[in-house]
């Protein structure tokens, strides 16, 4: 005896999840009057880069108007945000400092 189905079979698949957590960018804004210094500073400061390092994403920065200075967890660069936003506002400094999913 035959049934009238047809042979259809259904491949359910599970990909493996290895999640890795999403990266975000911090990005520094160009403005007209935080110094340079100042800027070259908190890239050594809070970005660990060396003064040459710090001297040309100032730079480029300045030129550009804004360059990715780090990428990190969502936790570690919305430290470094606030690191530098509270450290500029300290110094009275309009230097903005943002970040953006990767
Ligand atoms: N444009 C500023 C100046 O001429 C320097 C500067 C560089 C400011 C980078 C902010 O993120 C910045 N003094």
């Amino acid at each position: 005896p035959s049934d009238d189905d047809n042979d259809t079979s259904v491949v359910v698949e599970t990909k493996p999840k290895t999640k890795r957590p999403p990266l975000y960018k911090v990005l520094l804004l160009n403005d007209d009057y935080t110094p340079m210094e100042f800027v070259v500073a908190v890239l050594e400061r809070f970005f660990h880069m060396s003064h040459a390092q710090a001297f040309e994403i100032m730079l480029t920065v300045h030129k550009k108007g804004v360059a990715v200075v780090g990428v990190f967890s969502h936790e570690i660069a919305e430290t470094k945000v606030a690191q530098v936003m509270d450290f500029a506002r300290q110094h009275q400094h309009p230097l903005q400092c943002t970040m953006e999913k990767e």
